[in-house]
């Protein structure tokens, strides 16, 4: 059994409804669980500024697939939940990043691990933290420069899937 983290975010639609179809259908993976989530972060968007906030958060996975699986069944996901790709760093109903698995490194074409910018980013550190805040694999010491609290506030303590 391996341990994966993956980000999460939405900033079209319902972006609630949008997180709970993410975490039912990464429910439904073969051999996989997801075992910890984070909570839910409303955020500024960073890389494209002309579009909403998004709405961020992590989840813990523990799964007997590969990294690659893992990959290729987010790409699933979201077309699913009708992610459709056009402005580059825009606006999408679903985004699920493949953030660590266990700890390996890989680097290839369609995948690198860890995702390469993870650590740049708040609205991806954040919601991690909140599921491990002792993980050797992100608990490095943050400067206080990295952590600013700007432009990300939290929304939900925790999502409710009924
Ligand atoms: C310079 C150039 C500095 C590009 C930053 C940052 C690009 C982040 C892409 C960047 C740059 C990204 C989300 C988002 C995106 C999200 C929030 C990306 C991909 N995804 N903003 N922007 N949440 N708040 O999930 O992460 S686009
Ligand atoms: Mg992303
Ligand atoms: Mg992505």
């Amino acid at each position: 059994m391996s341990k994966a983290y993956l980000g999460i975010g939405t900033n079209i639609g319902n972006r609630e409804e949008n997180l709970k179809n993410a975490l039912l259908s990464l429910n439904l993976l073969p051999t996989t669980k997801v075992t910890a989530i984070s909570c839910v972060y409303e955020t500024e968007p960073v890389g494209y500024a002309e579009q909403d906030d998004f709405l961020n958060m992590a989840v813990e996975i523990e799964t007997e697939l590969t990294a690659q699986n893992i990959l290729g069944a987010c790409l699933g996901i979201e077309a699913g939940l009708g992610r459709i790709r056009n402005i580059k760093n825009g606006p999408r109903i679903i985004d699920i990043d493949l953030l660590l698995y266990e700890d390996e490194i890989i680097n290839t074409p369609s995948l690198v691990l860890p995702h390469p910018r993870m650590f740049e980013r708040e609205f991806v550190i954040r919601p991690l933290l909140d599921i491990d805040f002792e993980n050797p694999l992100f608990n490095r010491e943050w400067a206080e420069n990295e952590l600013t609290g700007n432009g990300i506030k939290k929304y939900l303590n925790k999502i409710e899937i009924d």
